[in-house]
This record gives C-alpha cells, structure tokens and sequence, in this order.
C-alpha cells in the first residue's frame, strides 16, 4: 500500500481497507497535495489521454479534459437522499432505502477498480482553522477528479493531521465500511464506465457519507461540492442551527461610503453566479470609486456571528464555472482567472495554437476539434464546438477582483440576500421584500427556466426554491422552517431580501436589461436602500424602485423599458398565486403556517386591487 502509513493504524486506515476490499484496486496513493505529488498525477493524466497539455506560453499549466458525451450535467433523476425515511428526504428528493440503496452499489462498484489506483483524497471545505470548516476524505478511480478536486477542495498535509485526530469519533462495523457515522464525511466515488444506466449519486445524512457510481461529471463526482457542501451540509446546518446555500458571495465597494457592503445571492445553476460574483464594472462606475469583491461564486456557508449578524464563508477553494459565452462582455474576470492552472471541459480545441475555444472568444480556430475531439470548423459546421455545460475549473486565487477577506475564517457579515430565477416575465428586474418572512416566502415561491447544467431539457419552467431544489439534502418544507427560525434569531440583525429578475424578455422575444457589469445599476439601489438613502414604491409584492432611483446613464435602455421591467402584472401574478398554492399543496403538511399566511396576504392584496 503506497503511503498511508499517514494513517498507520486507526479508524480511516480500517475504512480505507473495507473500501478496498469492496473496490479492489491494484494500488492506492493517498493524495496529500504536494506539488511534486500532483505534477506526476498530470503527467500520469496525459499519458493516459485524460488530458491534454495546453499551450504553456498562451494558457500555463492548463489541460483540455473531454468527458465521456454522455456524462456532461448534473443527473438530477439519478441524485438520491437515502435518509431513513421518505419523509426526511421530503417531496422534492428522490428518496431511495439507505439499505437497498447500498445494496445496488455495492452490486455495481464491486470490483470496479481492478488494474485501476484508488486515490484517497483528504479534503477539507472552508477554511481548516475555521468553525466553518467540514472535512472529508474521497476515494475515487478517476484522475481527473482528484486533479478537480485538488482545486475545488483544500487538499494538504494540514487535512490528514487534523483526520487523524478526529479519528476516534467514527464507529463502523459491516465488512465494506459503509455503516457507522463520523463527524467527518465519508465519500466513495467509482468510475466504473460511466454507464448513464447505471448512475447513482446516492446521500445518506445520517450516516454523513457520499456514494456516487457512473459519473465523472463535476456535480456527481466532486463530492466535496453540492454533494457534501450543499445537500450534506444543508442536513448538519438545520441541526447545528446554520446554512448551507447556493449562493455567491461579493462585496461592493461605493465611493462616499465607509466600508465594503457584503450580500449573497442565489440563482439556479446556468443563471449567471459566476457571472455576477465577479462583475466587472463598466466605466462610469469605476471612475467615481465603485469595486466589487468576490468571495465566493457558488455556495454560501451561512452562520449567526458573535455580534449576531449573518456571516458568510465561501467552503470551495476554485471556480467551477461556465465556459460557453464567457467572454469580454459577460465575464472578464472569469477570462483572467481561467488562463493560468486550469482544467477546461469539453470546450472547442484549437490545434494550431494547441488551446482552447469557445463560443465568445475572439475568432474561431480553422483548424480544430469539438468538445467530443471530432473535426469542427465554425464556418463548415451547423453547431456549436463547446458543450453548453463546458466548465473551467481554476483556483479562486487567480480572480483577479477576489476579496482580501475570502479566506477570513470569521467570513464576511452579509447586509443584503437577493433571489433570483430565470424568467421571462411576471418577475420585476428588482423589489425588495417587506421583511425576512416575506423574503423567504419569495425564495419559497420562486420559479426558473431550466438550463444545461442539469439533464433534460432546458427553458422549462419549474418550482426552484431558493434554488436549492437539486441541492436541499431534507424535506424542504423544513428548510423553509429552517429559514423562518434563523431569521427569529437574527431579528433586527437579519440582512434585507431582495428578489431579481434579469431575464425579463420583450415581445420579440428580447432580453431587455444588459446585464452582467451593468448589474451594477441595481446593486446600487439595493445599497441605496440599506443605506435610506431612497424610498421604495409600495406595490402588492415588495418595495420597487422608483424608475429614477435606477441610474440608466450611459445605458442603452429607454425610461419606457425601464418601466416595462418594473411593472407589476396582476393577472400574471394572480396566475402565480395558482402555483405557489398548488407547489406548496404539493409540498404537503410541514409547509409552515407563516408562509400559507403570506400567500393568503398576497391573496388578498391582489384581489383587493
Ligand atoms: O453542479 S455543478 O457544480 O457541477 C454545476 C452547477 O450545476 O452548479
Ligand atoms: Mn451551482
């Protein structure tokens, strides 16, 4: 056994040898982070055509990684809550028997390492010395996840010191290690051939442990990531009294006031998180002093702090962003932060230059490969290179706006939390919610268009609440409970909701607002609003601006359009009340009463009008 004498004898060293018992590797390495240790991993991943070594003068230290075709998303129907009961896992879940659930992968994993190395990854999220931090240890066969993992995770000697003296709190006793918990979490990933019928990505809460087959997808296969940060860690949050949440995390910089404002917002998958963590202003608000900072871009770790505010810490230690469309206009800073140390998937390979290309990036390559490796010329060919889910993934260290606070161990206090979904109408392009009841009425009632960064077809629109539905590890009507409990202890404490929609179309079918940098525009009025320094406009569902509280300078957007994207639709909207009262029937029993009279409020308000 290669050097995991790290763990000598012990509690992990037994699980690592039940595991491979199940498993049956020809080896095992134990994956500690160094940096000797992880160029001979590229090099290994290079001989094995896993990757391909990019350009190192034009993109240094960078990969071309192409998945199998069919493992390029998110499976939702193949993601389950093995919880003890279906009702823990609640409505929205798939729920699957913990015991029959380990039966089918054990029936499916078993042997599946043979001739291959299982890798033992150490990991922790957050930062180690932080009471946010939650460790792990993955095992996988595939090199491509630890080389993602070792980016997205913090994967280093300090890690398997402090496993080690966590050790005697786990307790385990079948053959395969699978039983027991531990304060640590368990997490089992196995390649195997990536056969889509036989892909599981399987949670068991009580048992703090992750099983995943058939997928080396970033979302089914990075365990650290939504399957331990979000579902996982939304399970510990609701029992230790915090948050687990799909959500970025900036500060905003404003000339003329003291400080940097911090807020988090949360969007589905494919909707522009990173986009919006990392916005790059445009001139005019540059030049007066305006800066954003990002902290995080994807998951937010929430938790009362001493002075009995929110605080927020990112747990992820890189980006794993979109690359289709991310280009100069939507994202400059997600183009700097991809260009050193980073693995790109299934994007467009430029022979001639040896890098990389997709759609939004200067002109396309004559002589190139699609992100399947077969011939593509943008002008000969019907189709796009890229995947629309092509992804980067690249340390959050090369963004080039990253917060001096994003690895404070305290986080960052959060002032504002905005929701936000995909729609193209009913939804205004900001309001601001009366007070956290109602904010997270809103974030229950939410709705959004579907995107590629789950399978099945996108532009659908589907109940997503708080857009954590593929992530909430529990009954989500507990989670709204949840919600409704922090926000009691925050009190006065807790950060103002506000609700965004940037997807607004116009009758040509027309995206009406800019977006991306000029977003700004509403962060502004958000601020403006923390800060008193403008009134709202009452209407039925919140506090809208007034349309000369939104500064349009230098923007290509008529006052008439402004108007069109702040308007309140009642007939809509009472359409809208029909969902939320069928999605929350849906939902069942646990639906807290304070939010059924929020509908009935809202009911009643617009009927009144
Ligand atoms: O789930 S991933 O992390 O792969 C991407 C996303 O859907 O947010
Ligand atoms: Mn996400």
């Amino acid at each position: 056994m290669h050097n995991l004498q790290e763990f000598q004898s012990g509690v992990i060293y037994n699980w690592i040898n039940c595991i491979k018992k199940l498993l049956n590797p020809q080896d095992i390495i134990l994956v500690d982070g160094s940096e000797n240790q992880t160029s001979g991993f590229k090099e290994e991943a290079i001989k094995k055509n896993i990757l391909i070594k990019l350009n190192e003068d034009l993109l240094p230290n960078c990969y071309l990684h192409r998945s199998n075709p069919n493992d390029v998303a998110r499976v939702e129907s193949k993601t389950f809550i093995c919880s003890d009961t279906k009702q823990d896992a609640g409505p929205t879940n798939n729920w699957w028997n913990p015991k029959e659930a380990l039966s089918k992968l054990i029936n499916i994993s078993k042997n599946s390492y043979k001739n291959r190395i299982m890798y033992i990854i150490p990991f922790c999220m957050g930062q180690i010395e932080s009471k946010f931090a939650k460790l792990g240890i993955e095992i996988t066969d595939s090199l491509y996840v630890v080389l993602s993992m070792l980016t997205m995770a913090k994967v280093n000697k300090k890690v398997i010191k402090k496993l080690k003296e966590l050790e005697e709190i786990h307790e385990n006793s079948d053959e395969f290690g699978l039983s027991g918990t531990a304060s640590w979490t368990r997490c089992i990933h196995a390649s195997c051939n990536t056969d889509p019928d036989n892909r599981y990505i399987c949670h068991f809460p009580q048992n703090n442990m992750i099983f995943s087959v058939n997928s080396n997808y970033g979302g089914n296969a990075l365990l650290g990531k939504k399957c331990l940060a979000l579902r996982l860690a939304s399970v510990m949050g609701k029992n230790e009294g915090w948050l687990a949440e799909h959500m970025l995390i900036m500060g905003i910089q404003r000339p003329g006031t003291q400080g940097i404002k911090y807020i988090c917002a949360s969007f589905p998958s494919g909707c522009g998180k990173t986009n919006f963590a990392m916005m790059a202003l445009p001139e005019i608000y540059t030049k007066n002093g305006y800066k954003i900072w990002c902290v995080g871009d994807d998951i937010a770790w929430l938790r009362i702090g001493k002075n009995g505010g929110l605080w927020a810490a990112n747990p992820e230690n890189g980006c794993f962003g979109v690359c289709a469309d991310t280009d100069k206009i939507t994202n400059p800073n997600a183009l700097v932060t991809a260009r050193e140390n980073t693995i790109f998937t299934n994007v467009v390979h430029d022979k001639t230059r040896n890098t990389v290309w997709w759609t939004g990036l200067d002109a396309p390559p004559d002589d190139a490969t699609d992100w399947q490796g077969l011939p593509w010329s943008a002008k000969n060919s019907q189709t796009r290179g890229e995947h629309p889910n092509s992804r980067f993934t690249a340390p959050i260290t090369n963004c080039p706006c990253l917060s001096a606070e994003y690895n404070n161990p305290e986080g960052v206090q959060i002032s504002a939390i905005i929701f936000g979904g995909k729609r193209s109408e009913l939804m205004p392009l900001i309001f601001q919610t009366s007070d956290w009841i109602h904010g997270v009425f809103m974030g229950s009632a939410l709705r959004s268009e579907t995107t590629p960064a789950t399978d099945g077809k996108t532009g659908i629109l589907r109940n997503d609440p708080f857009s954590m539905l593929p992530f909430c590890g529990y009954n989500i009507a507990d989670y709204f409970q949840h919600w409704l409990d922090m926000g009691r202890t925050l009190g006065e404490k807790a950060p103002k909701i506000f609700n965004i929609n940037l997807f607004k179309r116009d009758k040509n079918n027309e995206f009406i607002w800019p977006g991306f940098g000029e977003n700004i525009r509403i962060l502004d009025w958000i601020l403006d609003r923390l800060e008193s320094k403008v009134d709202g406009k009452k209407s039925v569902i919140g506090l809208l601006p007034d349309i000369n509280n939104i500064n349009i300078q230098e923007l290509n957007i008529s006052k008439k359009n402004l108007e069109s994207l702040l308007e309140i639709d009642e007939k809509l909207w009472n359409q809208e009340l029909n969902n939320i009262q069928n999605y929350y029937n849906k939902l069942g029993e646990n639906v807290p009463e304070e939010l059924i009279n929020q509908l009935e409020i809202l009911k009643s308000k617009i009927k009144i009008n």
